[in-house]
């Protein structure tokens, strides 16, 4: 017997095995088999429409036992859990690492819209999430080019200073580090290429929120300004990291101490209630629970500024890595990938024989995508992909660029036969994506921003 795939909605279970060829959403529609269909239909609320709850209903073949109707707490021991203050996540995030929280979405939902709703924008976290008193939130200000350390509250924040927005992708600097660590093993979190999001900020400008404390600009001793999270680790250190003063106080750089994400407040995963925002800066830049301003001569001391995002050449492994001889990781190289079709998908051709393809291209330090290239000849012929991206200056383009491209497969290619297509992208300096990630491997297997290969049938 075939397996057959049901999922169930409100008390109701349906076996949707006749109707998944008809989905107009394509396998999508597989994400949300074995379990409940709420959380997809909330994030594509085009399913809640009484034609679709009619057509449900045809396949309807039982009802849930009530107590399997509510979302059932994990049960709590005796010793508190630190994680336990954890929300609750979207069920179609890939997990990566359940304590601390790391999810990336699956990249065929990734690049679907512009902005990534906060449901599948990816999770990285260091540490637990920490518990907000919102009521005593505050935000501390202090080093040098000040008379005395401020303290500003979240009502100050949200009101004292122009709200301000940018369009901003946050990546992690292990974006796609699956790919190294089959060239050889890395040390760190695995992650396929979602380990990137796009979303709509607002908030104050970090430079008006420092002018108002009476910040002097013109301070020399102030060379790196340092941010501290609210989350800490098991010997009371919070995440911290810092940006190079010369960049952070530019007001063209566009840092902002941001309360929104996507025109809401910024989910607890993301920041709640106060996240810095530095564009086109690597994602451990761009401190979530922020708490703590620090003007300072030195970089922040925390491990992940010294000891961790940071790269080096393939030669250097654990036993002979020295971290201070490498500068922490700060914008991020020129990158792309392809979300759709996927990774082993059998190849759909239209009737030009073409494949259709799409993903998501960004470079650091706002330097805008101008280029994506596609192949499925190993490099030999490329087709220029169409871009879609914001109307920003060229080198204040902070967001990310989706792109499509229709790609020829070669004549000799059949069905059955394995094809290979890579993109890459070039971005406003004509920087440009290298071909492999042989020559890019480092021992914390960051910064892979080789060609992306999807091998296809
Ligand atoms: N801020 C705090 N306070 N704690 C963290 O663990 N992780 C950083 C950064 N800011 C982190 C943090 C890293 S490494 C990345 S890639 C981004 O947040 C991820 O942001 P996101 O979880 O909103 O996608
Ligand atoms: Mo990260």
């Amino acid at each position: 017997m075939s397996k057959r795939i049901w999922v169930s909605f409100r008390s109701g279970v349906y076996d949707i095995t006749d109707f998944v060829g008809q989905h107009p959403g394509g396998d999508k529609i597989l994400m949300s088999s074995g379990g409940a269909l709420e959380p997809f239909w909330t994030l594509f609320a085009v399913h809640k429409t009484r034609e679709v709850f009619k057509m449900l209903e045809k396949y309807r073949i039982g009802n849930l036992d009530s107590k399997d109707r509510t979302v059932e707490k994990p049960g709590v021991d005796s010793t508190p859990d630190p994680y336990d203050n954890d929300p609750l996540r979207h069920p179609v995030l890939r997990v990566r690492s359940k304590k601390p929280f790391n999810a990336e979405p699956p990249e065929e939902l990734l690049t679907q819209q512009f902005l990534t709703p906060k449901e599948i924008f990816f999770v990285r976290n260091h540490l637990p999430v920490p518990e907000i008193d919102i009521e005593n939130y505050t935000l501390e200000i202090e080093g040098f080019g000040l008379k005395e350390p401020k303290t500003l509250t979240l009502d100050e924040i949200k009101k004292k200073f122009p709200k301000h927005t940018v369009i901003s992708t946050i990546q992690c600097a292990g974006n796609r580090r699956d790919e190294m660590n089959k060239v050889k093993e890395v040390k760190g979190l695995s992650w396929g290429s979602a380990a990137i999001s796009n979303a709509k900020w607002s908030g104050a400008r970090l430079v008006d929120v420092l002018q108002y404390c009476g910040l002097d600009f013109d301070d020399q001793n102030i060379k790196h300004v340092q941010f501290d999270g609210l989350d800490f680790d098991v010997s009371s250190n919070p995440y911290g990291a810092s940006v190079e003063a010369i960049k952070a106080l530019n007001p063209n750089a566009d840092f902002l101490v941001a309360y929104e994400m996507n025109d809401e407040d910024i989910p607890l995963d993301h920041g709640f209630p106060l996240r810095l925002i530095a564009p086109g800066v690597v994602g451990a830049r761009n401190v979530k629970w922020l708490s703590r301003i620090v003007l300072s001569d030195e970089e922040s001391h925390s491990h992940w500024q010294r000891k961790d995002y940071k790269s080096f050449s393939p030669n250097i492994d654990w036993h002979n890595v020295d971290f201070e001889s490498a500068p922490s990781i700060q914008e991020l190289p020129v990158q792309s990938a392809i979300c759709e079709p996927r990774e082993g998908q059998l190849v759909q051709m239209d009737e030009n024989r073409n494949i259709q393809m799409s993903g998501y291209a960004w470079s650091g330090g706002g330097r805008k995508v101008i280029r994506v290239d596609v192949s499925a000849d190993e490099g030999i012929n490329w087709v220029t992909a169409e871009l879609q991206q914001e109307d920003s200056p060229l080198n204040r383009t902070y967001s990310w660029t989706l792109w499509k491209a229709n790609i020829p497969v070669p004549k000799e290619w059949k069905s059955g036969h394995k094809v290979e297509l890579v993109c890459r992208a070039t971005d406003s300096h004509y920087n440009i994506q290298p071909e492999n990630v042989r020559n890019l491997w480092n021992l914390r297997g960051v910064l892979n921003n080789s060609w992306h290969r999807i091998l296809n049938n």
